[in-house]
């Protein structure tokens, strides 16, 4: 049985998680928009898996009979100046939602509720990867720069990355692992 705090704590995170996969469907248009196909694809995808972290936490506030409450929510930024501020936003949106968990892993562990504890460290593993992930793509958009075709060179990077992340989820359902 969770706290009442932790259910409100754990009921933002699921609204904060639809948030960011409307902001990077919102992203991935603005891309398609600007004929970046790669980016779009990649955000799209990436829109996806919010959706997915959304319905983890989702299941696990319906186990333990506490009512989810999904909230109505600001519409994220459509407009941008370039795809160098966009990622910018998108790895200062990560180090974000990086606070948030670790704000419910300090509530975990002080109240203590060692069953969502140990639920949340999934999450803390995954905002590594995520930040991990738009840190690398901020540095191959300073190395190969946008100037003329650099560009071009940037998306194509990018679709690579929709590419391997597609290969990993067919990976890890074949294997039959939770995604
Ligand atoms: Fe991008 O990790 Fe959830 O929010």
């Amino acid at each position: 049985m969770l706290s009442p705090a932790m259910i409100d704590r754990l009921n933002e995170q699921i609204n904060l998680e639809i948030y960011s996969s409307h902001l990077y469907l919102q992203m991935s248009s603005w891309c398609a928009h600007k004929a970046l196909e790669g980016s779009a694809l990649f955000l799209g995808q990436h829109a996806d898996e919010e959706m997915m972290h959304m319905r983890r936490l989702l299941g696990y506030l319906n186990e333990t009979g506490a009512l989810v409450i999904i909230k109505g929510m600001e519409a994220p930024p459509s407009d941008f100046n370039s795809l160098t501020e966009m990622f910018e936003k998108i790895y200062s949106h990560e180090q974000l939602v990086t606070s948030k968990i670790n704000d419910l892993v300090h509530l975990a562990n002080t109240e203590p509720d060692y069953s969502t504890l140990q639920f949340l460290q999934w999450y803390v593993a995954e905002q590594h990867q995520e930040e991990f992930l738009f840190k690398s793509v901020l540095d191959k958009i300073k190395l190969i720069g946008t100037e003329g075709q650099g560009l071009f060179f940037i998306d194509q990077e990018i679709a690579k990355l929709a590419a391997n992340s597609t290969a990993l989820e067919t990976t890890t359902m074949n294997a039959g692992g939770a995604a």
